[in-house]
């Protein structure tokens, strides 16, 4: 338990709209918990969710994770393309297009990091119901570090947009370590 006092908390989206979506989420998702340095603090809900930002490809699986972890943000930026590759995602792959494997850091504490490889909060989240509806599973108070509004609030100022985000009538059964 000193580590998860020790680590920062992380919030990461998980998407896939490839072969076995949901397969591919808790595959991704159990790499992540199986590592000491990464440890499993919450996990929202699977949803069906229509494409955002590249419309002709299939419906996605997405959830999201929250880890504790010891990792820097690129260290943890390194891990999750390496779990990325392992399920075998390109690296050359369309932007916004179809994957076996979508790992992306939203929120990681209340950090702001803007560099060339990686953008903290990630910079589309407060526009994508697929990340704030899950988000809200996990903790609707969370706030965004820039904006300064609760991930509800940014959720329902979203509206009535053409996005879809649908709870999975099966939800997978509790992963091993997930908490209540
Ligand atoms: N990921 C994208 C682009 N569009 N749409 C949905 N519904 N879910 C995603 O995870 C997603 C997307 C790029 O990573
Ligand atoms: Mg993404
Ligand atoms: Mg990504």
């Amino acid at each position: 338990m000193a580590v998860v006092a020790a680590g920062h908390a992380v919030f990461i989206s998980v998407g896939s709209n490839l072969g076995d979506k949901l397969g591919n989420c808790l595959k991704g998702i159990a790499a992540l918990a199986g590592s000491s340095e990464t440890l499993l603090a919450g996990t929202s809900r699977f949803y069906r969710t229509s494409p955002v930002d590249y419309a002709d490809q299939d419906w996605f699986v997405n959830a999201v994770i929250k880890i504790t972890t010891t990792l820097d943000p690129m260290v943890l930026l390194d891990r999750l393309a390496g779990i990325q590759r392992h399920m075998g995602r390109k690296a050359d792959a369309v932007r916004f297009g179809p994957r076996l494997l979508d790992l992306d850091i939203l929120l990681y504490g209340d950090q702001v990091i803007r560099t060339s490889r990686l953008q903290i909060p990630h910079p589309r989240m407060h526009k994508r119901a697929f990340v704030l509806q899950p988000i809200c599973d996990i903790n609707p108070a969370i706030v965004h570090p820039v904006m300064g509004r609760t991930v509800a609030d940014l959720l329902n100022r979203l509206g009535d947009d053409d996005q879809r985000v649908i709870a999975l009538e099966n939800q997978p059964p509790l992963l091993p370590d997930r908490l209540p």
